[in-house]
């Protein structure tokens, strides 16, 4: 093959900001070799995904997709000590996937592949990392925890510069609340000491995937809040639409940045939990397009099932299989590409995507979106792959039901009658947060909440449950018909004081009002220089945010001082309509916990009150108003209205 060199290399795949696909592109532009006219045209390699990998790391050999042009017969050939195999180009010669076994011993350091086919060659930077050290990273959460979970485009605007980025103009408005708003990683780092502050531990920040440049003209909304065509175009704000699973959202910054985020959240006592979305891809994703296998999706965006979110059909060995097609291959909102994980090529790299953002970053957990939707074979064998790398890491899958027989079933630690044990570690508390809804935001009997919490038996492990009164998914708890701050501080005490991981949607420790989606995405009052008020502040916030923030932080103080509050087990003392006592007991320690939700003082006489000798004397510890009396195994209460209190020994 003769090469001309006066033709200029064909560039597929405009090069993004990331320094990483830049220099690639540099890479590209000088070394491939070109055919004269008429002969098959040159290689070209635009991007290779995983960019980089680590020498020690279990998954290897790591499977590579390079991405570009002319690839048909492309044979990949690595440095020499490593091996590539397994080889495989799509028809349209547009990707290449490759295994590249990295051998025992290998150096951190660049490791070029020569990517030749008959029409010539190309070289493809690949570089190999060294392994962040564990210590301090990959450590999982527990209910010793609490999360905070923010969005980072309502949260803080740390960099003013990147509201309105040159390769996505136009999409930042804060009058409109589907738009960017400029919330950014830089933010939340700013806001580190508030978090420390409140006393929270983890922070779950919603996708950070570079998600699209432009308006989302598929996705149109009424000024009424309905999804129409006549509507007008969303932005993917919230991260949910990714476009490129190995790239940041430049609105909020880049992979350094984020780097430095979670080695200063670490260093400040909050571990990171990352939101990852296997289910779907962004309606723009250029894979809708140009796949790299025929089946990389469930279906096309011509041709595909609508998800009618019938979860139930996954979890009944008896479903239709029709339904439990629809649930797994349907697309969401009958508009996400939805990707199947049955392709053993897009299971790969959706696995190692994972990896990848766990060991570049340091992170600790992942919550992972729309659990139901994808197969569970598909979560066991993620699962194995990421606990096999970290041990520690706690996964947290999203099944948004009220029935607790139903988010059981997708709790792993046991297989379930399909053999799958999907290794997911827990999972959020919905019917115990529509039970706090109800009973202190509407006033419905307390009974709601023991017969929720007599549900516990059907997981594998109920204590571990990440327990909520409100996500970026559901209307605020302030929002919601008959609450108050009253109300809203007895939920956060049982929130706080009950089972399970607790979780903080971030505005709701200030009583922040909003509606359904976007009105509870309301911007954090104090994250913006032009803000009136600064909520971040002791001396900005309202008497009413005040009340409830200094409410938040003792419980969040008493929580970490009180070992009952976060391992106890559980037992319930007395339940009525207006009234709810437990106690929480490890060894000689019990805190025992009582709620009045009625409109008068109640008296309670409690019996079963653990209290072994030596534990020592009961004091509450909540400044509730009320009083107590104490005998062996015994206490008597009385609690003024609407109100709760913390004994403990
Ligand atoms: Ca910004
Ligand atoms: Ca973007
Ligand atoms: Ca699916």
């Amino acid at each position: 093959m003769k090469s001309n060199p006066q033709r200029a290399c064909p560039i597929f795949g405009v090069a993004r900001r990331a320094p990483v696909h830049v220099w690639l592109m540099l890479v590209v532009a000088t070394s491939c070799r070109l055919a004269p006219a008429g002969f098959a045209a040159p290689p070209v390699v635009s991007r290779v995904e995983p960019p980089n990998w680590w020498p020690g790391h279990p998954q290897n050999p790591v499977r590579l997709l390079l991405a570009g042009v002319n690839l048909q017969g492309a044979h990949v050939e690595p440095p020499a000590g490593f091996t590539a195999g397994n080889t495989r180009v799509n028809a349209a010669g547009t990707f290449t996937l490759v295994d590249l076994h990295i051998p025992a011993g290998a150096r951190p350091g660049p490791v070029p592949l020569r990517v030749t086919t008959t029409g010539g060659e190309t070289r493809v930077p690949f570089t190999l990392l060294r392994l962040l050290p564990p210590r301090g990273r990959f450590a999982g959460f527990s209910p010793d925890d609490v999360i905070y979970l923010l969005m980072p485009d309502r949260f803080a605007n740390g960099d003013p510069v990147n509201d309105d980025p040159p390769v996505s103009r136009g999409l930042h408005d804060r009058s409109k609340p589907r738009h960017y708003h400029g919330g950014d990683l830089r933010g939340v780092m700013d806001r580190l000491p508030y978090l420390r502050k409140l006393g929270v531990t983890a922070l779950w920040l919603t996708p950070w995937y570079d998600n699209v440049n432009h308006l989302n003209h598929l996705e149109k909304y009424t000024a009424d809040n309905r999804r129409s065509p006549d509507g007008m175009p969303s932005t993917d704000y919230h991260g949910y639409g990714a476009v490129d699973f190995y790239n940041v959202e430049e609105h909020f910054g880049d992979l350094a940045l984020l780097r430095r985020l979670v080695d200063r959240a670490h260093a400040s006592g909050l571990k990171v939990v990352q939101d990852q979305v296997a289910n779907h891809t962004g309606p723009y994703h250029p894979w809708t397009t140009n796949a790299p296998t025929p089946t990389w999706y469930n279906g096309t965006v011509a041709n595909h099932l609508d998800n009618k979110w019938e979860t139930w059909a996954i979890a009944d060995p008896s479903a239709p299989e029709d339904k439990r097609r629809q649930t797994l291959q349907g697309w969401f909102i009958n508009l996400l590409p939805d990707l199947n994980q049955n392709d053993p090529e897009t299971a790969a790299y959706l696995i190692q995507n994972s990896l990848w953002w766990i060991g570049q970053t340091g992170l600790d957990a992942v919550r992972q979106d729309t659990l139901p939707y994808v197969p569970r074979s598909y979560w066991a064998r993620w699962t194995t792959a990421l606990k096999r790398a970290h041990p520690r890491l706690t996964i947290l899958g999203e099944m948004w039901d009220g029935n607790p027989r139903l988010v059981a079933f997708f709790q792993g630690g046991r297989p379930a009658f399909d053999g799958v044990d999907s290794g997911i570690d827990t999972l959020f508390d919905f019917p115990l947060h529509y039970a706090l809804r109800e009973v202190f935001a509407k006033g419905q009997p307390m009974t709601r909440l023991a017969e929720t919490l007599a549900a516990d038996t059907n997981y594998v492990n109920a204590g571990v449950l990440v327990t909520f009164l409100g996500l970026h998914d559901t209307p605020r708890f302030m929002s919601e018909d008959g609450a108050s701050t009253g109300g809203l501080k007895l939920a956060f005490t049982a929130l706080l004081t009950l089972r399970g991981t607790p979780l903080i949607y971030s505005g709701d420790e200030i009583a922040l009002r909003g509606g359904g989606d976007p009105d509870n995405r309301r911007d954090f009052p104090g994250g913006w220089l032009q803000d009136p008020q600064d909520a971040f502040t002791r001396a900005g916030r309202t008497p009413e945010q005040a009340e409830v923030f200094n409410h938040v932080q003792k419980l969040l103080r008493l929580r970490r001082q009180l070992e009952p509050l976060r391992r106890g087990d559980l037992k319930v003392l007395h339940v009525s309509a207006d009234a709810l006592a437990f106690a929480r007991t490890v060894g000689r320690r019990t805190a025992l916990v009582a709620f009045n939700n009625g409109r008068t003082p109640i008296s309670l006489e409690l019996t079963g009150v653990r209290a072994e000798p030596g534990g020592g004397k009961f004091h509450e510890r909540l400044a509730a108003g009320g009083t107590a009396s104490f005998e062996p195994g015994s206490a008597r209460l009385h609690l003024p209205p609407h109100a709760a209190a913390i004994y403990a020994n």
